[in-house]
This record gives C-alpha cells, structure tokens and sequence, in this order.
C-alpha cells in the first residue's frame, strides 16, 4: 500500500509531537545529572542542556571534564548506537547540535590554554570534483567528537593540500570525492604528498571509491598509512584509533600498503569492437516524431511539483539514513518517519522561497553510425556532433547507438538531451546553517536540493515523453517511474552504459547549460553538485546495461560497475 504524503500527516505529526515530547522530558529529569547530560547529546535535545551544565559546573567540574566526560560519553554512545542501526543519520546530526551547544555554552568558562582537542585532521574535495555533502557529514562528525577539522572545500589540488600540512601541522588528511575520476585523483594526490614528504595518516572516502583500489592503488602511491573509510563513523573510528596511544602503532602498521595493484596488472579495458546493432533491439517501429526542435531553457517554477517526484527512498532513506518503508511507515505515524518528515517539511518551507529548479533540453536529429550517434540541427546534412559508445563485451552486446533508428523516408530519428539543476545557493545556505550548529538543517538543504535535481530529471524526461507523443499512461505510478517502467530511457554520463565523463564536453557544446548556472569543471562535473546530465532515447527496448570501452575514445577511467546504482572502482 503506497500512501502518498500529504496535509493530513502534517496534522497527524504535531498532534504526535504535542504528546510524546512532554512524555520524554519527564523520564529525563529522573536521572542522575551526569546521566542527563550525556542522554542531551543522544536524544539530540537542548531542552534543559545549559541549565544543568551550569549546574555541574557549580558543582566544582571544570568544563573540560564535562566536555571530556559526560558529553563526550553521549558522542560515544551515540556512535555505538549508530553502528548499532539504533540512530540514523539525521538523529546523529541532531545529537552533534547538541553537542555543538554544550561546547559552545562551556568555552566561555574555559582558559584559552584549554582544548578539548583529541586531534586535528585537513578535509578536502580533491581536484576537479564539486561534491561536500558528503565531506560534510565527516567534518560534523569528527568536529563534534573532540577533533578540530580543517576544511579546505572543494577542487582542492594537491598543493593546495601539501600547503595547509604545512601550517596546520595535522594528526591525519581526509580526501573526499564521489566520482571514479576522483578516485584517481587520488592517487595522484597521494604520490604528490610522498614526493613532498608528507607521511601522516590519510584517509579516504567517496561513493565510487572501494576498498580494494584503496589497499592496491591510493596506498602504494602514498607509501604511508593509508585508510579507506566507507562512511563519516568509519572515518571517526579510525582517527580515534590513531590517536589512541594504545593502538597507533599497530593501526598504522597494517595499513601500509605496498603492493601496487592497478595498471601494471589492470586486465585490458574490454573493447567489443562489433558494430552490428544488438539483436535485442528492434528496427521494425515507426520513427515518433517530436513537438519542436529548438533549445529550451526553463526555471522549473513549481518546486512542490519538482517535490513530488523526489523518490523517498533516497531522501529519507539513502541521505537521511531512515531505515525500512518510509511511506509505509510514515502512514502508520511511525515515530521516526513521523519526526523526519517534520524536519525535511521545515527545510522544504524555507527552500521554498529561494531553492531554483532550473532545465535546459533539447530534441536533435539523430543518426546511428555502428557505435556512434550522429547529431544534426534541424534538415542539416553535416552532423554538428557525434558521441561515440561503447559495445556490451559480448556476442548482440547491446550499444546505446542501436537505440536509434536507421532513416525513414527521409525522417531521422531523434535523441533527447538534458541538464538539470537545484543547486544555486544551496553550498552557502548550508555552510552558513552549519555554522549556526544547525547540523541536520545544514545537511538536509544539500541533501534536498540534490533529490530536487534527480525529482526535477524524472519531471523533465516525463515532459519529454509527452512533447514525443508518447505520455505515460495515466495509471503509471510515481514508483514505477522511479523504477523507469515507461517507454524509452535516460541515460547519465558516467554511468556504466555511457561510462565516459569526458563526453559531458558533447553536451556543454551543444546545450550552453551554463545559462542555466552549471559549470563543467576540469574534471568534467558539473558545478553546482545538485547537478544532473543527460541522454533521453525513445525506443522501447532500451534496457540498462554496462557497456565495454567505447572504440578510438582515450580510455576512461577503469570501470567495472554494474547497470544498478553502485558502480564501485576496482583495482
Ligand atoms: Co551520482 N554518481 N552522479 N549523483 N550518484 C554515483 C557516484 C555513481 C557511482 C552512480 C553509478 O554509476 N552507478 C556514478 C559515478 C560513476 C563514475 O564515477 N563514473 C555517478 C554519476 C556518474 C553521476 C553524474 C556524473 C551523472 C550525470 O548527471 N551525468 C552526476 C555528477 C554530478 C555533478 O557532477 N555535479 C551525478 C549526480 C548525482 C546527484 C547530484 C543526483 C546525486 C548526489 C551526489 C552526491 O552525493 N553528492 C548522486 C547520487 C546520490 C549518487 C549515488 C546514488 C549515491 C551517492 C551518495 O550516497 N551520496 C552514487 C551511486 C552509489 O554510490 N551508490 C552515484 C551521499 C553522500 C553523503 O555520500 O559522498 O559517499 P558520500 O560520502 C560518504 C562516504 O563516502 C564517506 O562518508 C560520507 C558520509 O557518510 N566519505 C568520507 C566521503 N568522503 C569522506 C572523507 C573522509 C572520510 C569518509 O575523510 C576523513
């Protein structure tokens, strides 16, 4: 049963809220105070906080050890919990807010001299990549488990990082990138330091990162300890261990790896060098014709629209950390869906008035050339641009050029193009609300505006279906777009079927999204990270697929990547 969201459940949530908040409170008050000031930290409440830290200071504490003890036991605990499944992401948030206001309450009574510092660690985006959601959750983290986080942004090249080693004198550096190239990057970055003598503990995270190209590639470039950390608690694990006299040594020497996987030993990219179209796909449909050829350029107006295609799993689930059914379960007043649902309806209400949804698209001529697609404007004989693919590395392998149909009388076929994105305003709005200590608000900005992206793709492809006479059918659910049950599919640079980012230069050339606000940076990503790109096919056998190296194009980054969502480097 999928109950979609709506005013009813906002009733329905303060009603619960009115409730259960008075029933909590009076539970609290019955514990001993330093028990209190440690479950402040992992119900993520103010509510009371500086009252009683002013009171344990009275006491004779000094608020080093109240930030060491009681405080920093609920950071602890809230780790475990955590670990546990017991918490999720956003209520993590919420406890370091809770934290950030204790510390923030006590440092007014602290010597200067006094830090509750564990440690220091430099955090960047490496060179060429735009994204921090990620980044960020680390630093809020760590900042608010005792280490001091010096975060130098995004595109950070190597010198840069080798430059804040320098003065900072950091326990360890974290790198973060979420695309393949960005791991590469890495590597790069990593021999950088060893040629100018960096040697402390690096750790490194990203989406498309994996353990294994840590261990046999970012590793041996360094030639010191070296830690891939799969998500921000990971990342706090290991800096507690480094910095636990206890268990440095030993965690340091189990992480020196020198064994260079990687390009001496990487299997030749598979290269299908068959052209035939796939027999998977047939020729025998007629050509739909489209409503226009021109360029369009839109602000998407209607963002509780653009909302409405938001999938909730990734909102919820993937960025907030909700575990199970979150429609279902907000349906049923679950407590924690019925508290996220609150919190995103918070941020949704202010976004409302400054968020930007913005589309620029575009319908071409289309012609299949064996592995490549051939773009034409309107009645031209010359194409004005051609991307070239890849061949599934088998025999009928499918090739994204066979979705496009051979001449017809004299008609072409057509191929779709598309940027999207949501993300003017949203690095500084977040920035600043995590200034404030508004740590979920912070996250879930980023976290909105980059689903109102994806929301705004799925709201566009839609549109385009229709403009290509082909709407969906009325009885087709907002789930089953988001499992692509319609005619035709969209396809992203970078992903496994068209794994190629350097091709994102073919879409800038001929859509200019840069009137849009996107930039495409040397790492061809897209700025803003509330970005998406790309191809949208009409044939209704297109079908998602990992495709081989695409022929003559310079090899992309390895990839090995399935057709689904987790496309991991290997080594
Ligand atoms: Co897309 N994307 N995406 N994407 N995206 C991936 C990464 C991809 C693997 C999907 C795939 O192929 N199946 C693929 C990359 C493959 C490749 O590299 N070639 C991909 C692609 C290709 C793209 C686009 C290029 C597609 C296109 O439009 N052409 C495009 C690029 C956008 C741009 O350039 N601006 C794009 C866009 C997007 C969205 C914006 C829609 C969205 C947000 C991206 C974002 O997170 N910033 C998105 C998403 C959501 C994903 C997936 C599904 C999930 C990523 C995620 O979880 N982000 C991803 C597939 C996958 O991983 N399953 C995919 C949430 C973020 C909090 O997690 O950044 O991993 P993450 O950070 C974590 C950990 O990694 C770790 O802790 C953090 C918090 O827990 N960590 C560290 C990270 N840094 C650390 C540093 C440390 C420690 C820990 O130092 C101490």
């Amino acid at each position: 049963m999928r109950a979609a969201i709506n005013q009813f459940h906002i009733a329905a949530i303060s009603d619960y809220f009115r409730k259960t908040v008075k029933r909590e409170k009076k539970k609290a008050a019955e514990l001993p105070l330093d028990e209190r000031l440690a479950n402040y930290i992992i119900e993520g409440t103010k509510d009371g906080l500086i009252p009683d830290l002013d009171l344990k200071r009275s006491e004779g504490t000094a608020p080093l050890d109240i930030i060491n003890g009681p405080l920093m036991k609920g950071m602890t605990e809230v780790g475990r919990l955590f670990n546990a499944n017991e918490l999720i992401v956003a209520e993590v948030l919420q406890s370091a807010e809770a934290m950030k206001a204790a510390v923030g309450h006590l440092e007014q009574f602290m010597e200067k001299a006094d830090t509750a510092a564990r440690g220091k660690i430099v955090l960047a985006t490496v060179k060429g990549d735009v994204h921090d959601i990620g980044k960020n959750l680390v630093e809020i983290i760590l900042s608010n488990n005792g280490y001091t986080v010096v975060n130098l942004g995004i595109k950070v090249p190597p010198e840069d990082l080798i430059g804040a080693w320098r003065e900072h004198k950091p326990d360890a550096i974290g790198l973060s990138g979420l695309l393949v190239k960005s791991a590469h990057q890495m590597v790069t970055t990593a021999s950088d330091f060893k040629d100018h003598g960096v040697t402390v503990p690096l750790l490194v995270g990203g989406a498309a990162l994996s353990e294994k190209f840590t261990t046999t590639r970012i590793g041996p470039a360094y030639g010191a300890a070296t830690f891939y950390a799969k998500d921000a608690m990971t990342g706090l694990r290991i800096m507690n261990e480094l910095m636990d006299p206890a268990q440095r040594e030993i965690v340091i020497s189990t992480h020196i790896f020198t064994t260079a996987g990687g390009p001496a030993t990487d299997a030749a990219p598979v290269v299908n060098l068959s052209t035939e179209r796939s027999p998977k796909v047939r020729t025998d449909i007629p050509i739909p014709s489209v409503a226009y050829l021109d360029r369009r350029a839109r602000d998407v107006p209607n963002l509780s629209e653009m909302w409405s295609y938001i999938n909730p799993f990734m909102l919820y689930g993937r960025h907030l950390g909700f575990k199970g059914n979150f429609e279902k379960l907000l349906a049923e007043r679950d407590p924690k869906a019925m508290d996220l649902f609150a919190a995103v309806e918070r941020v949704k209400e202010e976004a409302a008035s400054w968020m930007k949804a913005r589309a620029v698209w575009q319908f071409f001529e289309a012609e299949r050339s064996e592995n490549a697609i051939h773009l034409f404007a309107p009645g031209a004989a010359e194409p004005i641009h051609v991307f070239k693919f890849g061949r599934q590395p088998m025999a009928g392998g499918l090739c994204l050029s066979d979705y496009v149909l051979d001449k017809k009388d004299g008609t072409r076929d057509h191929l779709g193009l598309f940027v999207v994105t949501a993300g003017e305003g949203v690095r500084q709005r977040s920035e600043d609300a995590k200034q404030r200590g508004e740590y979920l608000k912070a996250h879930a900005i980023q976290a909105l505006a980059i689903e109102t992206a994806e929301g705004c793709s799925e709201w566009l492809h839609r549109r385009m279906r229709e403009d290509w006479g082909f709407p969906d059918s009325p009885t087709l659910t907002m789930q089953e777009r988001f499992t692509s049950r319609y005619r035709g599919k969209r396809y992203s640079f970078g992903y496994p079927a068209c794994p190629s980012l350097e091709d994102q230069q073919g879409i800038w050339t001929l859509l200019r999204p840069e009137e849009i606000g996107v930039q495409l940076t040397e790492g061809f990503m897209m700025d803003p990270e509330a970005s998406v790109s790309a191809l949208v096919f009409h044939h209704p056998d297109c079908a998602y697929f990992t495709a081989g190296e695409a022929p003559s194009n310079e090899a992309p980054a390895p990839m090995p990547g399935d057709v689904k969502n987790d496309a991991k480097v290997e080594a």
